[in-house]
C-alpha cells in the first residue's frame, strides 16, 4: 500500500529553488554558468511578483575539469548532494525547482524525490526533451553522462548514479513519459522500447497537439504514484525560441505552446516539483532563453490569477 503523499495547497507552499551548476555531464560544459546568470538576472524577484513565494536555498556545483576529478565522480558527487536536498524538500511537502546545469543533474533531483516520497511509494515523471537521455555506457557514442539520466533513473547504467535512489530504481517504466523526442540513437530507443516506456515524438505532437499529449503524460505520471514532477530540457524547444541550450535540435516545441501546456500542472494533486536544465548562457541571444526559464516556471507553478 503506497504511502499517501498529501501536500498542502500550492498557494501555501514555498518554492525552494536549488541549482546544480555543472556542465560535467556534457562535452560543452558552459551550462554550468546557467544558474548564476538566472539568479543575477532577477529570477527570484520576477517569481515573487507573480505571487510565488520563491527562495534560493542551495547553489550546488561540481568540480570543473581542471581539478582532475573525472566526470563520473564529479557528476555523481553533485547528484548525491542534490538528492539529499530534494529529498528533504519533498518530505517537508515544499515544492522545488531545480535549475541546471546539464541534464545529468536529473539523476540527483529525481532520485532524491523518490526517496522523499518514501520506500514503496512510486514517483511519476514527465520528461520533456529533444533526446531520449536513455543511453547506458555500452550504447553511448559520446560517453557523456547527460545522455544517460533516464536510463539511470530506471536502474540502468553506472552504479555510482543508479544507486543514488537507494535499493531500488527511482522510477518504474510505467510512470514516466517522454515528450518532444526527435533525436536519438538505436541503443537507447531499444532500451525504452524493451521497458515499455511511453515516448511521444514530435510527429505525434504535431498530429494531436501539445495540450493533449501533456494531459496524457500527466496522467501517466500521476496514476498509481505518490507524487510526480516534470523535468524540462530546454532543447525540447525549437532553437528559434530557445537558442541558449547545450545541444540545439531543430523542429522543436514552440515557447507559447509549451507555456500553455504547462499551465495548471503545478496545481494538480500530487505535484512535487519541476526541473529545468541545459540553459547555456553563452549561446543565448538577448536573454530570450533566460526569460523563457522564468516563463516556464511561472506557467507551471503560479496560481491562476483571479478572473
Ligand atoms: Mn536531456
Amino acid at each position: 500500500m503506497p504511502k499517501q503523499h498529501s501536500p498542502p495547497a500550492l498557494d501555501s507552499r514555498t518554492l525552494t529553488i536549488l541549482s546544480a551548476a555543472s556542465g560535467r555531464g556534457a562535452r560543452d560544459q558552459r551550462c554550468r554558468h546557467g544558474p548564476r546568470v538566472l539568479r543575477q538576472g532577477g529570477l527570484i524577484a520576477r517569481l515573487r511578483r507573480q505571487g510565488i513565494d520563491a527562495a534560493w536555498r542551495g547553489s550546488l556545483a561540481a568540480p570543473s575539469a581542471e581539478t582532475g576529478v573525472e566526470a563520473l565522480a564529479a557528476v555523481s558527487g553533485l547528484c548525491r548532494r542534490l538528492a539529499r536536498r530534494v529529498e528533504a524538500r519533498v518530505a517537508e511537502g515544499d515544492i522545488f525547482a531545480v535549475l541546471g546545469g546539464d541534464h545529468a543533474c536529473a539523476v540527483g533531483t529525481w532520485s532524491g524525490a523518490a526517496r522523499g516520497l518514501g520506500g514503496g511509494s512510486p514517483l511519476g515523471l514527465i520528461w520533456v526533451d529533444a533526446h531520449m537521455d536513455a543511453h547506458v555506457p555500452e550504447t553511448s557514442p559520446s560517453g557523456t553522462l547527460h545522455g544517460m539520466p533516464v536510463a539511470c533513473l530506471l536502474g540502468h547504467g553506472n552504479e555510482a548514479l543508479t544507486a543514488i535512489a537507494g535499493c531500488r530504481p527511482a522510477l518504474r517504466p510505467e510512470h514516466i513519459c517522454l515528450l518532444g523526442v526527435r533525436s536519438f540513437e538505436d541503443g537507447e530507443a531499444a532500451l525504452l522500447e524493451r521497458l515499455g516506456v511511453r515516448v511521444v515524438n514530435m510527429e505525434e505532437i504535431g498530429r494531436r497537439g501539445l495540450d493533449a499529449v501533456m494531459d496524457e503524460a500527466a496522467a501517466i505520471a500521476a496514476q498509481g504514484t505518490a507524487g510526480f514532477g516534470i523535468t524540462i530540457d530546454l532543447d525540447a524547444l525549437d532553437p528559434m525560441a530557445a537558442p541558449g541550450v547545450g545541444s540545439p535540435v531543430g523542429h522543436g516545441l514552440s515557447a507559447d505552446g509549451l507555456i500553455s501546456a504547462l499551465d495548471g500542472l503545478g496545481r494538480r494533486s500530487g505535484f512535487i516539483g519541476v526541473e529545468i536544465a541545459e540553459f547555456n548562457p553563452a549561446l543565448d541571444r538577448d536573454g530570450v532563453t533566460a526569460r523563457l526559464v522564468g516563463d516556464l516556471l511561472i506557467a507551471t507553478i503560479a496560481a491562476r490569477p483571479p478572473p
